[in-house]
C-alpha cells in the first residue's frame, strides 16, 4: 500500500521577526515537494492552506509579540494536523515561522497518547527555541515553541494537547543547535534536553552525531521530524529570518535526513521558517525540498 501524505499549508509569519516566512508554503509547492513525493512512490494530499489572522505587525507586550494571532494560528495547525493523523496520513505542516510547532507537536503528541504510541522528536534547528516571555531578547514567539511544548508558556499553548506538560526530555533531542541565548542557556540546562550542538556535530561528525540522536527506536516509535530551514547553513539556505553560520552542509545535512529515513519510523514533519522574501531564485525551497526527499528514502548510495 502506498504512502499517504497530507500537505497542509499554514501561511503565517505571526510568530517571527521578519515578515515573508507565510510565503513558505507557496515557495515549497512551487519547488515541487508534490511531484517530488508522488516521484518517491507517495499518494499526496494537498490540503491547501489554513486561513488565519493578518499580522499585525506590532510591537511585544509583556513578552510577546501577537500572542493572540500566534495562538489561533496554532489551534487551527493543531486541529487540522490531528484530523490527518486520525485517518492514517502523514501529515507533513508546511509552515510558516516555528511558532507552528508548538500546535503541531501537540496535536502528535495527542494522538500518540491516544495510540499508545511512544513519541520521539528530532529537532533540527540553529536554535533551540526554549524561551519564555521572562527571558526573551525579542519577545518573538518562534524562539518559544519548545520552552511551551514543555509547560512554560502561554496556558493556551501550553495545555493545547490536552496534557501538561506535552514533552518530556526523554522525548526529544536538538541537533544543529549554534544559536543559544545567555537566559535560555541555563533553562534548557535545567530541563535536561539532550542537544547535539556544531561542536559536537564538529568533533564527532553527523553519522556518530544521528546514531545517537536516534538510539532507542523501536517499532511502536511515532518520530517526528521538526525541520527548521535554518538548521542548514546560510551558504545553501539563505532564505530564512534568522540565518546563523556553521551549520551543516549540503553533504552532512544529506546524511542526517537519510539516516533518519533508515529509521522508517518517521509518522509526521514539519518544514518551517522558510522565507521566499530573504530567497534566491527559490533555492532554499528547493533545497528543502531535496532535503525531504532525503527523508522519504532517496539516497546516493551505489553499494549493493
Ligand atoms: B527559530 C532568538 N533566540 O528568541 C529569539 O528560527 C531567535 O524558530 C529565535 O529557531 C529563532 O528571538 C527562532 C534570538
Ligand atoms: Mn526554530
Ligand atoms: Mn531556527
Ligand atoms: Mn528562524
Amino acid at each position: 500500500m502506498k504512502r499517504k501524505v497530507s500537505l497542509i499549508g499554514v501561511p503565517t509569519d505571526v510568530g517571527a521577526g521578519h515578515r515573508g516566512a507565510s510565503m513558505g508554503p507557496e515557495a515549497l509547492r512551487v519547488a515541487g515537494i508534490t511531484q517530488m513525493l508522488e516521484s518517491m512512490g507517495v499518494e499526496v494530499y494537498d490540503r491547501g492552506n489554513l486561513h488565519g489572522p493578518a499580522n499585525p505587525f506590532t510591537k511585544p507586550v509583556e513578552g510577546y509579540r501577537h500572542l493572540n494571532e500566534v495562538i489561533e494560528w496554532n489551534q487551527l495547525a493543531h486541529d487540522a494536523i490531528y484530523t490527518e493523523l486520525k485517518q492514517g496520513h502523514m501529515p507533513i505542516m508546511l509552515g510558516g515561522d516555528h511558532c507552528l510547532g508548538a500546535g503541531s507537536i501537540s496535536a502528535v503528541a495527542r494522538y500518540c497518547r491516544e495510540q499508545n504510541k511512544e513519541l520521539r522528536i528530532i529537532w533540527l534547528d540553529a536554535h533551540t527555541d526554549f524561551n519564555t516571555a521572562e527571558i526573551t531578547p525579542s519577545g518573538n514567539m518562534h524562539g518559544m515553541p519548545v520552552a511551551c511544548l514543555f509547560g512554560h508558556g502561554p496556558k493556551a499553548l501550553v495545555e493545547m494537547s490536552g496534557h501538561v506538560p506535552t514533552l518530556k526530555a526523554e522525548m526529544i533531542r536538538q541537533v544543529g543547535i549554534r544559536s543559544v541565548d545567555e537566559g535560555e542557556k541555563h533553562f534548557i540546562h535545567q530541563a535536561g534536553i539532550q542537544v547535539y550542538d556544531m561542536r559536537y556535530i564538529d568533533e564527532v561528525g553527523m553519522r556518530h552525531t544521528m546514531e545517537k540522536a536516534l538510539e532507542g527506536l523501536h517499532k511502536d516509535v511515532h518520530l517526528h521530524i521538526s525541520f527548521d530551514v535554518d538548521f542548514l547553513d546560510p551558504e545553501i539556505a539563505p532564505g530564512v529570518g534568522t540565518t546563523v553560520r556553521g551549520g551543516p552542509n549540503y553533504r552532512e545535512a544529506q546524511l542526517c535526513m537519510e539516516m533518519i529515513a533508515d529509521t522508517g519510523l518517521m509518522a509526521s514533519l514539519d518544514i518551517v521558517e522558510l522565507n521566499p522574501a530573504l530567497d534566491v531564485r527559490n533555492l532554499t525551497a528547493t533545497i528543502a525540498v531535496e532535503m525531504v526527499q532525503s527523508l522519504f528514502g532517496k539516497n546516493t548510495l551505489v553499494r549493493v
